[in-house]
């Protein structure tokens, strides 16, 4: 059900997992599903649909008659549900597969486990086997593309994910490419090329209005190549998630909050700044350049280049403001 609207979805998707088994079950055209093959047991009821946050709940079938389960739009993915991420390219080997990784017993390798703290343990890998590594490594190119997302609704969205890289390649054939698609113009923007191997899961964020200026019909879409047969290439992706941003003039608590001059050459100025106490300034890709305590209500960035950046402002009780400035 939409937890805004109280209306079912149809052809949401669920994931049951208990102790007596696994099942991954599309809901009807009313957004319901019928429980009879389940065991008595209770079991974990993640429930959601591409364009919806998933959640989680539990079902008990011999207690149970009818239950509801709620979920509210945001682009937000887990990989626990089949939301229909589309898998491309025809590598030898090393396509790209939704999956609970094996548990390694070298961290160092790989993660064992998908991102800690999401929902469920499933996530992308370039395709998992055991033992590993050094089988079915990427040989060649897989790609996999979300589901369109229209974001033109929102005020300055954030996407963000997970990623991991694995390689024991010294020239460099291979890399994780990211894009943004178009899907009205075919346009299609490189956001980052990961080539650095990080074994550990790693998460990036970047502001999708700074790359197109339409975003009701896009994709996040991914690139995993290794060019040459030798290297070992692996890669995983997890956690996707589109979040709101704040904005410009806050007003908290009924006093205003701005960041002054926009643009700015040196100095910026902080109105109302005593519930503020550090900053962080990052740039569009979300990689911080500068942080430090914020003294007088000035905060002095003048040796960032001309640019877009972005000025978190931090107080007490996790109070956070973010506001987009630009450089001269
Ligand atoms: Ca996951
Ligand atoms: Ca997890
Ligand atoms: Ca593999
Ligand atoms: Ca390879």
């Amino acid at each position: 059900m939409n937890q805004e609207t109280n209306i079912p979805i149809p052809d949401a998707q669920v994931y049951l997992s208990s102790i007596a088994g696994q099942h991954e079950i599309e809901c009807n055209q009313l957004g319901g599903f019928a429980t009879q093959m389940l065991e008595l047991a209770t079991y974990e009821v993640y429930s959601g649909k591409w364009g919806y946050a998933e959640s989680l709940d539990t079902i008990n079938p011999v207690e149970t008659t009818t239950k509801h389960f709620f979920i509210s739009h945001q682009y937000k993915d887990d990989f626990i549900l089949n939301n229909s991420w589309l898998v491309g390219g025809q590598p030898e080997s090393g396509q790209w597969e939704r999956t609970i990784p094996y548990p390694f017993d070298t961290e160092s390798l790989a993660p064992s486990t998908d991102v800690s703290g999401d929902l469920g343990n499933k996530c992308w890998l370039t395709q998992n086997e055991i033992p590993w590594p050094g089988f079915e490594d990427l040989n060649g190119s897989t790609t996999l593309t979300s589901p369109p997302m229209d974001l033109s609704d929102m005020l300055n969205p954030v996407m963000e994910f997970s990623y991991w890289l694995m390689t024991d390649s010294e020239q460099e054939t291979g890399g994780l490419e990211t894009y943004l698609l178009d899907h009205n113009t075919g346009d299609q923007v490189l956001i980052e090329n990961f080539t650095i191997p990080d074994t550990t899961w790693r998460s990036f964020l970047f502001y999708p209005e700074m790359h197109l200026e339409d975003l009701s019909n896009v994709s996040i879409h991914f690139n995993a190549t290794d060019g040459g047969n030798d290297n070992l290439y692996e890669m995983g992706i997890d956690a996707f998630i589109v979040r709101e941003n704040l904005v410009s003039t806050e007003v908290m608590d009924d006093i205003e909050v701005s960041i002054y001059p926009n643009p700015f050459d040196g100095e910026l100025m902080i109105q109302n700044h005593e519930r503020f106490e550090t900053y962080v300034i990052s740039n569009l890709y979300g990689q911080i350049l500068k942080k430090g305590r914020i003294e007088a209500g000035k905060i002095n960035a003048s040796e960032l280049i001309s640019g877009v950046y972005f000025i978190q402002l931090k107080g007490e009780h996790e109070l956070s403001l973010t506001q987009k400035v630009v450089k001269h």
